[in-house]
């Protein structure tokens, strides 16, 4: 932290990179700090700024669970003391004031923003409230709906949105000298003789609040929230902002922010926050080498998946072509894309102008040579392999040295890919998610021959189009699918036993899962599923007829689920209800396959499904194809809706104990007679951890 005096106003400069984090280490300086300006006698004004680009990033995330967050002195009591200062505190908002700093910036009295900043209060991404006064002192300066707001959705707003809302007082000019800017104004304030203003001073206004607006709130969020301990929280500490004085409802704070940290929910999140960080990190690659440019993208394929991969890189105003066979598909899937940005753009999230700026940077063609200059391309043609070696091979001749060649296959082999061209250093795989423009997970799939720069280029490139990157190792379904298999496996089998759809997907749903398999397998195509099985008949038919009966036989009455309006359920409109002929067909299938049913239980349910995810994630972790426990987590939580207050499946079982998991498993195994000895064998590395006590996270290869 810098500290210097400009004329009668005392200059504390934020110097903590990366982030200005709010450890012990800074809150002792500012202490140290504020108690110099509050001694120095020429001092008449305090201003707070960053060195940074941003302002402060909040408390540090890294010290939770560690005797140093509860050292003294803590955030709260820090920004208790810049509140009572006798002499004027500013802000000067210099770059993003998060979490623990804008709360260190409404304990001051007025706030100097910078017109491009953004300020927020992200805690409940974390599992938490903010627990240094942003309950209590937001609420006060800008009113409870947008406190409630902001709070509970963690999103920032921006500074022109914050100065309205009367968060910040004062914009300073785009141009110029930020912190001179800040100087003058906090001089001025000096000129005027402006009170020292406190929060303790103010009251929650709630002249305009609408008559049952918390439970109108609560409503309103229930279905975003569900499962979640922590957004009932936050809205409980800003209830108490308007019901107590500053003083009380800042204790009334302070026992709803430990409520919320003492939760396996908040180790959950925290863990997610750093597990998306972790993944970008390559063990063995030099973080610094050079990078190759991606300022022109191309995508083969104008389809679903190629429109939407497409968006992505429009979004981010980067220069895109879409190749496809014929004008036709191009008209088409053009088409589709400016449809979508003109839905987005009628629901207020863009406006004409932007969808006019991204459909410019659009380009469309049937020929090769067009896009023989671009820096990567993303093929995302049918899932056939012949069929992408043809494209392959075409781009191997066309396109410059260094263009990274990609396909977006989800399960065949990218190493069978680079090794059908000349260059398998520029092969990579990078698996979206549909919707492409939609889903934040993109799988990048790393070849045995991918050169380092390549891969290091597409972890920065996902970034850029605001994805999450997680990087795999070649495999059936990289780590995705290939651990979302036994969990499907598992699903298919207990049907068989004798659960209906409803009860799984209930337990499932239950468990936090945005649906349960038997509903997802809907959504996604009965037909769709079977496809995948025939291009891997070895992985799905070679073990077990009876493990894939009931999706193959429903494949067979063409009842491919939601788009044909029959699969697991009947749907009607948006209804569905269960199929008695369903339940009928798997009896039958149980006695052709000598399948006893039975009664089964809820919690067998869970543990066949989760629990065998979880062992396949141990295999993934064993075999190299995936670095880190965290990456298979940041997989499952943001490409196949895994509950986050859960943190992934591989913190859930270091959550519940490996020993656990490995209990269940090994039950499964000698209850459920050969088809237990066949499936339900334990991955030797959850044996192995298991048996040392240890968890997934303490791993690695
Ligand atoms: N604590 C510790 N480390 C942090 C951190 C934090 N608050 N924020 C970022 N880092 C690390 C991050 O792990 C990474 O490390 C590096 O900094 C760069 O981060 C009492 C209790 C600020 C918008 O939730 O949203 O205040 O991987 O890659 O893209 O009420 O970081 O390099 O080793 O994300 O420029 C509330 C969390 C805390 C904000 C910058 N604050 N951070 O984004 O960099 S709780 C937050 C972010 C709190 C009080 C409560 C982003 C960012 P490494 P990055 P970026």
């Amino acid at each position: 932290m810098n500290y210097e005096v400009r004329g009668n106003i005392a200059l504390l400069t934020l110097n903590s990179p990366p982030v200005n984090g709010l450890g012990l280490p800074l809150r002792q300086a500012i202490n140290e700090h504020f108690d110099k300006a509050l001694a120095d006698d020429q001092v008449q004004a305090l201003v707070i700024t960053s060195a940074a680009k941003l302002f402060c990033g909040g408390a540090d995330i890294s010290e939770f669970g560690t005797d140093k967050a509860l050292a003294e002195p803590g955030l709260p009591a820090v920004c208790d003391r810049l509140e009572a200062s006798p002499k004027l505190v500013v802000a000067a908002i210099n770059g993003m004031a998060l979490g623990g700093g804008c709360e260190l910036a409404l304990a001051c009295d007025y706030r100097f923003a910078h017109p491009s900043v953004k300020v927020g209060l992200p805690e409940v991404n974390l599992g938490l409230l903010p627990g240094a006064g942003g309950t209590q002192r937001l609420p006060r300066l800008a009113g409870a709906e947008v406190a409630v707001q902001m709070i509970t959705s963690g999103a920032p707003i921006n500074a022109k949105k914050a100065l309205d809302a009367g968060i910040v007082d004062q914009l300073a000019e785009a141009e110029g000298d930020f912190v001179e800017a800040a100087l003058a104004y906090t001089q001025s304030l000096l000129d005027q003789n402006t009170p020292v203003r406190t929060c303790a001073e103010l009251s929650v206004d709630t002249a305009e609040l609408p008559e049952n607006f918390f439970a109108d709130f609560r409503k309103s969020i229930a279905r975003r929230t569900r499962g979640f301990f922590a957004p009932e929280r936050c809205i409980q500490a800003v209830e108490a902002a308007i019901e107590l004085p500053l003083a009380e409802g800042l204790k009334k704070e302070q026992e709803l922010f430990q409520a919320c940290m003492s939760t396996p929910q908040a180790r959950a999140q925290q863990h997610l926050f750093f597990a998306e960080r972790a993944a970008t990190k390559i063990p063995g690659v030099d973080p610094k080498t050079p990078l190759r440019p991606v300022n022109k993208v191309a995508i083969i394929g104008s389809g679903t998946m190629g429109g939407g991969i497409a968006m992505n890189f429009l979004n981010a105003g980067i220069d895109t072509t879409i190749l496809d066979l014929s004008q036709e598909a191009l008209d088409r899937g053009l088409g589709v894309i400016r449809k979508n940005y003109e839905i987005t753009a009628k629901k207020g999230k863009l406006t004409e102008q932007q969808v006019e700026e991204r459909m410019a940077l659009l380009n469309a063609t049937t020929e090769y040579a067009d896009i023989a200059d671009v820096d990567l391309v993303i093929e995302a043609v049918f899932e056939n392999m012949d069929i992408k070696k043809k494209v392959f091979a075409t781009l191997d001749e066309v396109c410059k040295p260094g263009t990274i060649l990609a396909t977006n296959t989800s399960t065949l082999d990218v190493d069978e890919l680079a090794a059908s061209i000349s260059r398998p250093q520029d092969v990579i795989g990078l698996h979206f998610f549909s919707p492409a423009n939609v889903m934040r997970l993109l799988e990048i799939v790393r070849g045995g021959k991918t050169a380092d720069d390549a891969l290091l280029t597409t972890i920065k490139m996902a970034q850029t189009i605001k994805k999450v990157p997680v990087v795999a190792g070649v495999c059936w379904g990289f780590i995705g699918n290939r651990v979302l298999e036994p969990y499907g496996r598992e699903a298919a089998r207990l049907l068989l036993e004798g659960a209906t759809p409803a009860q799984i997907d209930k337990v499932l749903y239950d468990f936090g899962l945005a649906m349960g398999l038997p509903s997802m397998i809907d959504l996604a195509g009965i037909d769709v599923g079977y496809l995948t099985r025939q291009g891997n008949k070895e992985a799905f038919y070679g073990r077990d007829p009876a493990y894939t009966a009931i999706c193959d036989k429903l494949n067979e009455l063409e009842r491919f689920g939601q788009k044909t309006g029959r699969g697991f359920y009947i749907y009607e409109g948006r209804d569905k209800k269960e199929d008695p002929e369903v339940m009928q067909l798997a009896a039958e299938l149980a006695k052709e396959h000598g399948v006893t049913q039975r009664e089964i239980s809820d919690q067998e349910i869970l543990e066949r499904t989760i629990y065998m995810l979880i062992n396949e994630g141990a295999q993934v972790l064993e075999e190299g194809i995936a670095y880190r426990s965290s990456d298979i987590d940041t997989v499952y939580c943001n490409g196949y809706g895994f509950p986050g207050h859960r943190g992934g499946p591989m913190q859930y079982a270091d959550e519940i104990g490996l020993d656990t998991v490995l209990a269940a498993i090994n039950k499964y195994r000698n209850e459920l007679g050969k088809y237990g000895e066949e499936w339900f064998k334990p991955a030797p590395l959850l044996e192995k951890l298991a048996a040392e006590g240890k968890r997934f996270k303490d791993y690695a290869a």
